[in-house]
């Protein structure tokens, strides 16, 4: 189903891909049976010789039919639809997880900012870095973002996590993921957000746990990070 999108590789990112495809399903098949049935009358009721043009009313109930039966089944697909998307929505929008690693995501003319807190684990301090179009995490565990933009809308899309969100200027905007395979994969800006839009391009690059271990030392060298180390316990 759906062969054609990226590798899903998020924990929520089948439930997504379950709605795309349910809704996906839905239209096409009224798509496809609405133009047909388009196509056969306007051949079947063509203008001909000796056929007078009748005008229909709509006022009986055997008329108002062809719109109230459609308007019964549409509606009950959407609402099919609406209880199916809901838990998910819920899931990934309100039910964010507590525990996580944090990034702040910032988006400006135009690339993506990522601020980490450092070994202190709180921003707006000496030790945050902030690197450029570089989103490092680590596999399996949650990645709790905040997202926000310095100048215009932008839209933070991972498409291989099935995360897209705009971020707007003056707005905290939260979001989160897990991603279940190591790997490197692209970030895009998906909201036109000037000359340079289609050059705001990063990447998300999901580290083994020794990976991200690694990756932390060359940020913040154990070394230099000793002293705020918790003093070690005193023999008595
Ligand atoms: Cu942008």
């Amino acid at each position: 189903m759906l062969s054609w999108f990226p590798e899903n590789i998020s924990t929520f990112g089948g439930d997504i891909d379950r709605v795309f495809g349910l809704i996906y399903y839905i239209v096409g098949f009224w798509f496809l049976l609405t133009e047909a049935v388009l196509l056969y009358f306007l051949v079947r009721y063509r203008r001909r010789q000796g056929h007078a043009p009748t005008y229909s009313r709509g006022d009986t109930w055997s008329e108002l039919a062809w719109v109230l039966v459609p308007v019964a089944i549409v509606l009950a697909l959407d609402l099919g639809i609406d209880m199916a998307g809901g838990p998910v929505w819920a899931h990934i929008k309100e039910q964010r997880p507590a525990d996580g690693v944090q990034v702040i995501v910032t988006g400006k003319q135009f690339n993506w900012n990522f601020t980490y807190p450092g070994p202190d684990g709180k921003f707006d301090t000496p030790d945050d870095v902030t690197i450029e179009n570089e989103l490092h995490v680590p596999v399996n565990q949650n990645v709790l973002l905040t997202l926000r933009a310095k100048d215009v809308i932008h839209s933070f899309f991972i498409p291989n996590v099935r995360l897209k969100q705009d971020v707007l200027p003056g707005r905290t905007i939260r979001g989160w993921f897990n991603a279940t395979k190591p790997g490197q994969y692209e970030i895009a800006c998906a909201e036109l957000c000037g000359f340079g839009h289609y050059n705001m391009r990063g990447f998300l690059i999901v580290h083994d746990s020794n990976g991200y271990q690694e990756w932390l030392n060359k940020q913040w060298p154990p070394a230099a990070t000793a002293d705020a180390a918790p003093p070690a316990p005193e023999h008595s």
